[in-house]
């Protein structure tokens, strides 16, 4: 009796620690201190993802581990030296083995479904309206559009300050540093430091956008939580994967290189900037930049670059 009344109030515990879980996940972009869940998902994908954890793994997980906890106190309880001085000499019993087997099994193949169709959800590209190529490089990312011959592959790489200028310094310190730069130099301008980059991937919202991935040297993986992508790149090989951002989803979205690939394995990071279609159209139109160009530097490398800087 007490220990059903226990294992009551034990579930309600885990239930109520799941649901707040829940309510946890945060309702910005990128990540939040004090985070628990996942990122807010802004793709179907990532919709999937969320509630294949939300809706099956968690609440399994919680009953398992209720189950367990419960069965333990349980034991160590009525099984007690004082409470049971002639301890069994039982050392098999086939009923429990089969059991024990038997129910994983089942949880594992109730599980393969909804996982499966998962799966093939993200791995099966619906017909792409734009494409990307996104190489991983020794330490950043090069994207370009092969579908847009006008704009110029760029190079995405951190906003940073030096390696040598960062010695000793905290986190704060060194955003604080970044923020002092002059206007025209990369600044963070209230991204996330280790996020931000000086050149985002740019893509219109409501897209089906094909995602093909690259590298040029080591294994680096390409990732946006909230757009449940995450895809090795690597060298010699191109592997390929989709997002379509919803509908008024407009913003800037971060992820980071997701395999270790180095020394600078942490300062390569993912900005992705969503804009409405029109914005694209004008942005494609203007050979991949939001402003107009006025540069004195004409048929040299160094146009091509900046004509390439976010603006
Ligand atoms: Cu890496």
């Amino acid at each position: 009796m007490r220990i059903s009344r226990l294992a009551v109030s034990a579930g309600a515990t885990l239930a109520g620690l799941a649901t707040s879980s829940l309510a946890f996940a945060s309702n910005k972009n990128g990540p939040t201190d004090g985070d628990i869940g996942f990122q807010r998902s802004v793709t179907p994908v990532m919709d999937a993802i969320t509630s294949f954890n939300n809706y099956w793994l968690v609440p399994i997980m919680i009953a398992i581990v209720v189950f367990v906890t419960v069965l333990m106190i349980y034991i160590m309880v009525r099984f007690r030296e004082k409470a049971n001085p002639v301890p069994s000499k039982t050392t098999h019993h086939v009923g429990l083995e089969v059991a024990w087997t038997l129910i994983p099994v089942v949880i594992l193949a109730i599980l393969a479904y909804p996982s499966m169709k998962l799966l093939y959800f993200q791995d099966v590209i619906p017909e792409s309206e734009l494409v990307v190529k996104v190489t991983g490089d020794t330490w950043n990312w090069e994207y370009s559009y092969p579908d847009h011959e006008n704009i110029d592959p760029y190079v995405s790489s951190i906003v940073d300050i030096a390696t040598a200028d960062k010695f000793g310094l905290s986190h704060a310190q060194i955003i604080a540093k970044i923020d002092a730069r002059p206007a025209d130099e990369p600044r963070l301008d209230g991204r996330p430091y280790l996020f931000a980059s000086d050149a985002p991937l740019v893509v219109p919202v409501d897209t089906v956008v094909k995602v093909l991935v690259t590298s040029n040297n080591n294994i680096h993986a390409f990732a946006v939580p909230q757009f449940g992508v995450k895809i090795d790149a690597v060298p010699g090989r191109i592997n390929e994967t989709w997002f379509k951002v919803h509908a008024g989803e407009e913003g800037t979205y971060y992820g980071q290189c997701s395999e270790i690939c180095g020394i600078n394995h942490a300062f390569m990071p993912i900005e992705v900037m969503v804009v409405s279609k029109d914005e694209f159209k004008r942005w494609a139109a203007n050979g991949g930049s939001f402003a107009v160009q006025i540069s004195q530097n004409t048929g040299s490398g160094a146009l091509a670059i900046s004509s390439n800087t976010v603006q």
